[in-house]
């Protein structure tokens, strides 16, 4: 599987952002987090979320962020955006809580709905978000540690298939320095 993710604490060793991902039965799960604020109780309420995750990470999305609401309540809550891609459907779903933010880079760059809340805080609504993943698409997701618009045009074609090369080159041009920053990339395959 094609996918790097790169992280940059504000302050070591504590990172209060987390990125996890899992294939099964020809799908790809892949997660990102970012627990409120930064440094220690950061980690903890990211680190909650991702192990929550994993375990319910084949139940249904709105099921498993509404249990995780629940799970998390007495931690600081997170932003998480979990995507799901099915190559051999041609699509990604995702759904998002806060300000994770999550795009598909192909032909065109789609950027994917995060509704308002806090995951261990509560939120209102959540819907999934269905849109077509065409092989050799991206799939680009990262925390408010990097800014909201990030632009691809400058970078050429070598940069965008090497993985890691690219989530680092992201990741020094749009860092904030007030924040974790993480970034998961990930490759549809082709
Ligand atoms: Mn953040």
């Amino acid at each position: 599987m094609k996918i790097a993710i790169v992280k940059r604490p504000l302050e070591e060793p504590h990172c209060g952002d987390l990125a996890g991902f899992w294939e099964h039965d020809g799908k790809v799960v892949l997660c990102m987090i970012d627990g409120l604020g930064h440094g220690k109780y950061a980690e903890q309420a990211a680190m909650a979320a991702l192990g929550f995750f994993e375990r319910h990470r084949y139940e249904p999305l709105l099921e498993v962020f509404a249990a995780c609401d629940q799970a998390l309540h007495n931690t600081r809550g997170v932003a998480m955006g979990v995507a799901v891609a099915e190559p051999a459907a041609g699509t990604l779903t995702y759904a998002g809580i806060g300000n994770t933010r999550a795009m598909v880079v192909g032909q065109e760059t789609t950027r994917l709905l995060s509704h308002y809340g806090i995951v261990g805080g509560g939120y209102r609504t959540l819907k999934t978000e269905t849109v077509p993943l065409a092989p050799g698409d991206l799939v680009i997701m990262y925390t408010d540690g990097i800014e909201e618009v990030i632009d691809l045009s400058g970078y050429g074609e070598t940069l965008r298939t090497e993985l890691r090369r690219l989530a680092e080159t992201i990741i020094e041009d749009w860092r904030r320095a007030t924040d974790d920053a993480a970034i998961l990339v990930f490759r549809n395959g082709e």
